[in-house]
């Protein structure tokens, strides 16, 4: 069999389940540190940084703060948008949505052995990003959530149709909690990405492991 030297050595994320965004609109960026330790202690295995709102410069920043932490941890760090800055910092990815520039663009910009991921909010859109390139989708928002305002749920109903089409890892997103996460499940969601219930928990660390723990995989 060939062996495939390109293979990015951390192929090993695609089993993670649980995923964790930090996102600017719920942490000050003094709490980023804290949060990323708290998360990955929990079992969050895949993290994000989401700043809207921040300049390129001040998601450096942040990225610089947490990245030693999601290095040691083997967690990969995730930006979202801003491929040359995660080039710049050395984080293991970029995740970019339906009105950026696309999957190839990124992944040019982030350099080979990188994660690129990519929001989907349909089944058509899924099966796109899979033919585009991602090496996982964001598949959402399944309930309508303050945390993107303005895109309407998607519902349930298509989990197991886009899990049957695309076989890259798919992390169900948008109104996730632990309220629903079995409903969710049961309609065939693998992997998850929860921003909101997970940022605020009173204690993130239990929060994310009695998630990680419901998870089927
Ligand atoms: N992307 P919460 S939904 C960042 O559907 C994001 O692409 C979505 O946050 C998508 O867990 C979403 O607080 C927000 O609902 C998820």
């Amino acid at each position: 069999m060939a062996l495939l030297l390109d293979e990015p050595a951390s192929a090993e994320w695609q089993s993670r389940l649980l995923y964790g965004i930090l996102d600017t609109g719920y942490l000050a960026p003094e709490d980023f540190p804290r949060a990323a330790r708290e998360l990955i202690a929990g079992g969050a295995g895949i993290l994000q940084i989401r700043a809207k709102r921040q300049s390129a410069a001040e998601i450096e920043g942040l990225a610089l703060a947490v990245h030693p932490l999601t290095r040691e941890a083997g967690v990969p760090l995730i930006l979202n948008d801003f491929a040359e800055v995660a080039a710049a910092v050395g984080c293991e990815g970029v995740h970019v949505g339906q009105d950026d520039a696309g999957v190839a663009r990124a992944r040019a910009v982030v350099g080979p052995g990188k994660i690129v991921g990519k929001s989907t909010h349909s089944v058509a859109q899924a099966v796109a990003a899979h033919a585009e390139g991602a090496d996982y989708i964001g598949f959402g928002p399944l309930y309508a959530t303050p945390t993107k305002p303005g895109r309407p749920a998607i519902g349930l109903a298509d989990i197991a149709e886009v899990h049957r089409l695309v076989s890259i890892p798919i992390f169900c997103i948008g109104g996730i909690k632990r309220s629903n996460l079995e409903e969710i499940c049961s309609a065939g969601a693998r992997r998850v990405v929860i921003v909101s219930e997970m940022l605020m928990a009173a204690d993130r660390s239990l929060y994310a492991s009695e998630v990680a723990a419901r998870l089927p995989g």
